[in-house]
């Protein structure tokens, strides 16, 4: 399949994963690019020299193109973004943050950018910076998010720059993919129907969880502090919103969620851990691998599609 997003990136799909982190590592990467989409690397919170080795272990495995994506809250985000460029890595996205201090030197090396961005406004400013394309992620989406849905976002991004638009947010299957193409992105990206993926390394109850998660199972923390996150209802997620709704202070909540994304991923812990999850978890039924999810989708697409033209 051929769109503006395939071409820049070389792509036999227009399919990218989330750049998750804990999730996203060389193995789920490398396992997407191989079944043609376009696999990232989460950096999320780890150091500059993990994400180097992560890279190296990928082009191991893979003689296809994949991604960084970098975390911008991330402290070592400074020295993650030179070592995408010591690495040749082709395509950097980025998430939770304005990345324009980095653009130059990645624009001189050649890479590939696209930010993710949660509004025109931004999306119009990494334009302007020289962003090959921008992901136009909606509240839909797990983890960090910003206000507003897929359905309004991507529209109003597409009207709003030049460049490609990739839409990102509440999207699992055939038809999100063929509702993202109608809304005008070239591309869709993927995040919790990967967490599932047989090549991901996240914990088999966490993967347990979002398979046996409901439509309204999801719920968003940190709205009051300006940084919300969205994941599956648990104890801890009840716990900060209580916490969040007695009007405790961002350093305390931000104390209680300290390395709770890596409980839940690594160590399979449900009850203290942050289950990021997207709306669409209630989609989610079985564990498959990159390819089959891959090729699901396609074919998903192309049913729809020539349904609509009997
Ligand atoms: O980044 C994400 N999703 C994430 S990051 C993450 S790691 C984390 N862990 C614990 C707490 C918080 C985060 C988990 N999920 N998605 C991309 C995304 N970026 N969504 C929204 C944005 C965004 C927000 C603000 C992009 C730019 C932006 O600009 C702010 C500014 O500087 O003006």
């Amino acid at each position: 399949m051929k769109t503006k997003i395939t071409e820049l990136l070389g792509i036999e799909y227009p399919v990218i994963q989330g750049g998750m982190a804990w999730v996203a590592e060389y193995r789920l990467a490398s396992a997407v690019s191989e079944a043609g989409g376009l696999g990232l690397i989460g950096a999320g919170g780890a150091p500059a020299e993990f994400v180097r080795e992560q890279i190296q272990k990928a082009r191991e495995v893979t003689g296809k193109p994949f991604g960084v994506n970098i975390m911008l809250m991330n402290p070592e985000a400074d020295a993650i973004a030179r070592v995408v460029v010591e690495e040749g890595v082709k395509v950097v996205t980025t998430g939770a943050g304005n990345p324009g201090k980095y653009m130059a030197m990645w624009k001189e090396a050649g890479v590939r950018v696209i930010p993710v961005v949660a509004s025109v406004a931004m999306a119009k400013m990494m334009e302007r910076a020289g962003a090959d394309a921008v992901v136009a992620e909606g509240m839909e989406s797990g983890g960090h998010i910003g206000q507003l849905t897929t359905m309004t976002l991507v529209p109003q991004v597409v009207d709003g720059v030049g460049i490609p638009v990739i839409a990102a947010g509440g999207i699992a299957d055939g038809r999100g993919f063929a509702a993202a193409r109608m809304l005008g992105a070239e591309a869709v990206q993927i995040g919790t129907r990967f967490v599932v993926a047989k090549e991901s390394i996240a914990h088999e109850n966490y993967k347990k969880k979002i398979i046996g998660a409901k439509d309204i199972d999801s719920e968003v923390t940190g709205m009051s502090h300006g940084h919300p996150v969205r994941q599956l209802r648990n104890q801890m997620s009840r716990e900060y919103l209580k916490l969040e709704k007695a009007g405790a202070p961002f350093e305390e909540l931000e104390q209680l969620t300290l390395g709770s994304l890596r409980k839940a991923v690594v160590d399979g812990d449900t009850v203290n851990g942050t289950l990021m999850a997207g709306q669409i978890a209630g989609m989610i039924h079985k564990e498959q691998t990159c390819s089959e999810i891959v090729r699901e989708i396609m074919a998903e697409y192309e049913e729809i599609m020539s349904s609509f033209r009997n």
